[in-house]
């Protein structure tokens, strides 16, 4: 029997930092330029080229038994009136479901599956929000200060991003009149 020593993570939510060993993944901008709807607003920001998420991920086999887990970080800004959010992706295991737990700050969680079937969730300090089998996931940060997240997951799931690479989600959340709104996504 394969035998694995128990431990400690911890998540610094003032510094921001997890304490672990694991890979560190920062998305800039440039990462993800094509995924924001107004180009010239990219473009511009590109100069900056600013950090738009980070992902703490504690070191895990990827192996069936064993559950990834780890703490995301996503920046508080828009590119044009379009919140920052992650790529989003659907795992190679598409029957893997996830939870997120919300430590901080205030999101939406898209969700969305293979036939085009939409949910959005909110994302608040103390939520716990279930990922099930086959929904992609994306997150977006609507407040003004980071929204930090902790995340579970089958050991061996992977993650497949390219058709929403290609093709973005069906809605995207932008500001209007201060307020969060969900638009569909006139390029998907
Ligand atoms: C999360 C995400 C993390 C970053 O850990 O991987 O928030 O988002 P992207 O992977 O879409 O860039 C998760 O859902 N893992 O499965
Ligand atoms: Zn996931």
């Amino acid at each position: 029997m394969n035998y694995f020593e128990p431990f400690n993570s911890y998540i610094d939510l003032e510094e921001m930092k997890l304490n672990s060993e694991g890979e560190l993944i920062i998305r800039k901008l440039s990462d993800m330029v094509d995924m924001f709807q107004n180009k010239k607003a990219a473009e511009e920001a590109l100069k900056e080229n600013p950090i738009i998420y980070k992902v703490y991920n504690v070191q895990i086999p990827e192996e069936s038994g064993h559950l990834q887990h780890c703490i995301s970080i996503v920046y508080p800004g828009k590119i044009g009136n379009e919140y920052y959010m992650t790529k989003g992706h659907f795992h190679k295991i598409k029957e893997t479901s996830e939870i997120y737990l919300t430590l901080k700050g205030r999101g939406k969680l898209i969700m969305q599956m293979p036939d085009q079937k939409l949910r959005v969730l909110d994302m608040e300090e103390g939520n716990i929000s279930y990922i099930p089998p086959y929904w992609a996931h994306r997150t977006v940060n609507i407040g003004d200060e980071p929204l930090i997240f902790f995340g579970v997951y089958r050991g061996d799931a992977g993650h497949n991003y390219g058709i929403i690479e290609e093709k973005g989600m069906s809605v995207i959340i932008v500001e209007e009149g201060d307020k969060a709104v969900i638009k569909n996504n006139l390029a998907n």
